[in-house]
C-alpha cells in the first residue's frame, strides 16, 4: 500500500476511536510520530483560559497540530529532545463544550493523535476548603498507617519492593487503609489529614513517596486515583480535610526525565554536572553527616539582603542530598507544568491544600507565581511551607503575606513553626528553661500571621518524641498539652497519640499497630491499646475536645502571665472567653502567684478548672496556682 494511503488510514482509525496502527504498519514507517503519554491527561472547562500539554513519544516534530472540537485552538507547538517531546499550547474558547478532544499531530513522516478529555467542573461546595485556626492536622505516611488492600502490596509494575521486615521497604499501607480508619481519626478529634506524597515513585526504597517518577499517577502500592478521590470525598463527608504533599523542588533519581529531559534546562544541571544541596548546619535533617560546621548557614543567606546569589545557589539549584534531580523552576515551561500539575490534583480530587516540601530550596519567584496561580482559582486553598530551621528571624522571612527585601511575596499561606518545635523539645527533653517558650513567641512580631503557624512537636523527619532521651509518657502528654493550647494550628504525627517509639529515619516511620491483618495488637480500638497507650490517647482526645469547645483555645490572643525555669503560665482571650493555661515542667509540684495586671483578664472575678490537676484561686488581680509535678492545666476565667 502506498505510504500516503497508509498514513491516511491510520489517522482515520485514530479519529474514529478504532484500534491504532498494526505493528506491520509501524514497521512500514519507523519515523512516524508516536504518543506514549499526555500531561495533563485531562482538563476542565472554565478552569483556565489556556493549557500547556506535554506530549511524550517519538518523532513528534510537528508541522501541524489541530484538535477536532470547536473552540479548542492550538496556539503554538514546540518539539524538543529530537522529537521525544512536544509542547502544545491550547486556548479554550467560550463555545467549547465538554467531550474528548482528539488532537492530530502531523509531521513530515506521518500523523498521529492524542486525546484530551475535557469535562465540566464539579460543584465546588465542600471542596478546596483550606486551613483555619479551628483545624488540627494529622500527618500520615500512607505506607505505614494501615493496609486496606493486600492485593496492591506487591504490584506487577514494581515487583519485590514489598517486605514488611525491612525498615526501608514498602510495608503495604495504602489509601484504602486510611479511608477505613477515618472514623478512628474523627474519634481522636483531628480535622485535617496531611498525607506524605502519593505519587508514583521509582525505587524499591521509595515507600516515603519523595522520589516521583510520574507526577500524574498515584503510586500503585497506595492505590488508584479513584481511591484517592474517594478518600477525599469521604473525608469531606465526615467534615475533614485532606492536604497533599507537593514537591516541586525535585523528582526521583529514576524519573525518565533525568536520562532524557524535555528541555536541556528542564533541571538545574544534569545527572553528570550539577551542584549539590546540603545544609552546612551540623546535625540538622538536611546536614551532611560528619561535615564540619561552617559559620554561614545557607538558609541564613536566603533571608539575608547582603548575601550574593552565589551563596545561595547550591541550596536553591543543587540536587537535594546530592542525588535528587532539581527542577529548574525558573524555566517558564517547568513553572507552568508544575502549576498545572498542582491545579490538576486539586480539581480532580477536591483536596483542601498543599504541604510544600523543601520550600526554601525553590526560587521565590516560582512560589509567587504558583501560589497566585492556585489562589486565582481556589481562593480558600491553603499552602504550608516546610522551613526546617530553628531561628524565627530566618523562618519568618519565608512566610507569605508581604513582600520581602527581594520584592517578592511568596504567597504561601503559612509555614511550619520549626523554632517552636526545637524549643518544645529542648524544654521538655533537654535542659532549656520553660520560659524559653516565650523567647520563641516574642518573635511573633516578625510574622504577618503568627496565629496561623503550623505548630508541632514531631513529624516524619525527626526521631519520635517517645524515643528521645529524657522522654516519658508524662513528657509526651505535656508536649501535646502545649501544642494544643499555644497559638497556631497544631500538626500531630500519626502514632504519637499512642506513644509510638522510633529513632531517626526510617525508625520513626514504623507501622501503626493494628493497621495490618494479624497484628498482635490493634491500637485503633480502645480494647487493643495497652493501659499506657490508652492513657495518652485519652489525654489527647480530651484536649482536642476542649479545643473544639473553647474558641479561646483556637483563636484567642495569647498573653504571657509568668515564666521561669520550670513553668510557663499564659492566657488566651477570644471575643467569647478567656482561658488560663498553667504548665509545670518540674519534677516537683509548684506553687505560684501570677499577676494578671495590665492584661485583658485583670478584672477576672472567678476561675474554674477545665482540665488538669492544678488548683487556682483568684485574689485581687492575682491568681494563686498549685500545680502538680509535670502537669498542664487549663482554667476558665470569668
Ligand atoms: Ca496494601
Ligand atoms: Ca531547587
Amino acid at each position: 500500500m502506498p505510504r500516503a494511503v497508509a498514513i491516511a488510514t491510520i489517522a482515520a482509525f485514530v479519529y474514529l476511536g478504532w484500534p491504532g496502527p498494526s505493528s506491520a504498519q509501524e514497521a512500514a514507517n519507523a519515523k512516524a510520530p508516536t504518543v506514549a503519554k499526555v500531561e495533563p491527561p485531562n482538563w476542565w472547562l472554565k478552569l483556565t483560559p489556556e493549557l500547556m500539554v506535554l506530549v511524550t513519544g517519538h518523532h513528534l516534530e510537528a508541522t501541524h497540530v489541530s484538535c477536532n472540537m470547536a473552540g479548542l485552538v492550538v496556539l503554538r507547538t514546540q518539539a524538543t529532545a529530537g522529537g521525544d517531546y512536544l509542547f502544545v499550547w491550547l486556548k479554550f474558547g467560550a463555545e467549547l463544550n465538554s467531550g474528548t478532544a482528539v488532537c492530530r499531530i502531523t509531521t513530515p513522516e506521518g500523523n498521529t493523535s492524542f486525546e484530551l478529555p475535557l469535562s465540566a467542573r464539579q460543584p465546588t461546595l465542600h471542596r478546596f476548603q483550606g486551613l483555619s485556626q479551628d483545624d488540627v492536622v494529622y500527618l500520615i505516611m500512607p505506607d505505614r498507617f494501615a493496609n486496606g488492600d493486600p492485593t496492591n502490596d506487591d504490584p506487577a509494575s514494581a515487583p519485590g519492593w514489598h517486605d514488611r521486615s525491612k525498615a526501608r521497604a514498602y510495608h503495604g499501607g495504602d489509601l484504602r487503609g486510611i479511608r477505613e480508619h477515618l472514623p478512628y481519626l474523627k474519634e481522636l478529634g483531628v480535622t485535617t489529614l496531611w498525607l506524605t506524597p502519593i505519587l508514583k515513585n521509582g525505587a524499591a526504597q521509595d515507600y516515603h513517596g519523595y522520589g516521583a517518577v510520574d507526577l500524574y499517577t498515584v503510586d500503585p502500592h497506595l492505590g488508584t486515583l479513584e481511591e484517592y478521590e474517594g478518600l477525599v470525598a469521604e473525608a469531606h463527608k465526615l467534615g475533614m480535610k485532606i492536604f497533599f504533599d507537593v514537591v516541586p523542588n525535585h523528582v526521583g533519581p529514576t524519573n525518565p526525565w533525568v536520562a532524557n529531559p524535555p528541555l536541556p534546562d528542564w533541571f538545574h544541571g544534569t545527572l553528570q554536572h550539577h551542584l549539590d544541596s546540603f545544609s552546612p548546619l551540623k546535625g540538622s535533617f538536611y546536614g551532611k553527616g560528619g561535615k564540619q560546621a561552617v559559620t554561614q548557614d545557607l538558609f541564613d543567606s536566603l533571608a539575608d539582603p547582603h548575601a550574593p546569589a552565589s551563596m545561595t545557589r547550591n541550596l536553591t539549584q543543587g540536587w537535594f542530598f546530592g542525588k535528587l534531580p532539581d527542577m529548574n523552576t525558573e524555566n517558564p515551561f517547568v513553572a507552568q507544568y508544575l502549576l498545572q500539575n498542582s491545579i490538576w490534583w486539586v480539581e480532580v480530587s477536591g483536596l483542601d491544600g498543599f504541604r510544600i516540601d523543601t520550600f526554601p530550596y525553590v526560587s521565590r519567584t516560582f512560589w509567587e507565581g504558583w501560589n497566585a496561580g492556585l489562589r486565582k482559582i481556589y481562593p480558600r486553598l491553603s499552602t504550608i511551607g516546610e522551613v526546617f530551621h530553628s531561628d524565627p528571624s530566618v523562618t519568618s522571612f519565608f512566610m507569605g503575606g508581604r513582600k520581602q527585601f527581594d520584592g517578592i511575596d511568596s504567597g504561601v499561606s503559612t509555614i511550619f513553626d520549626y523554632p517552636l518545635y526545637f524549643t518544645l523539645r529542648n524544654v521538655l527533653l533537654g535542659e532549656a528553661p520553660a520560659g524559653q517558650i516565650t523567647d520563641v513567641l516574642r518573635h511573633d512580631s516578625l510574622y504577618v500571621h503568627p496565629e496561623e503557624l503550623v505548630t508541632f512537636f514531631g513529624n516524619h523527619d525527626v526521631s519520635r518524641f517517645s524515643s528521645e532521651g529524657g522522654s516519658s509518657p508524662a513528657k509526651l502528654k505535656l508536649a501535646y498539652g502545649l501544642v494544643l493550647t499555644l497559638r497556631g494550628i497544631p500538626e500531630l504525627y500519626y502514632g504519637d497519640e499512642i506513644g509510638m517509639p522510633g529513632g531517626g529515619d526510617p525508625d520513626n516511620r514504623r507501622d501503626f499497630p493494628g493497621g495490618w491483618a494479624g497484628d498482635p495488637l490493634n491500637a485503633f480500638t480502645s480494647a487493643g491499646r495497652t493501659a499506657e497507650q490508652q492513657g495518652i490517647f485519652s489525654y489527647v482526645q480530651t484536649l482536642l475536645q476542649l479545643k473544639r469547645g473553647h474558641p479561646a483555645l483556637r483563636e484567642g490572643y495569647l498573653w504571657h502571665l509568668a515564666s521561669d525555669e520550670s513553668s510557663y503560665v499564659f492566657a488566651r482571650k477570644s471575643e467569647e472567653e478567656t482561658v488560663l493555661v498553667a504548665f509545670n515542667n518540674s519534677e516537683k509540684p509548684r506553687e505560684l502567684k501570677v499577676s494578671l495586671q495590665d492584661t485583658p483578664v485583670q478584672g477576672a472575678a472567678s476561675i474554674s478548672s477545665l482540665f488538669g490537676g492544678a488548683s487556682a484561686e483568684i485574689g485581687g488581680s492575682e491568681v494563686h496556682l498549685k500545680m502538680p509535678t509535670q502537669s498542664l492545666s487549663i482554667f476558665l476565667l470569668n
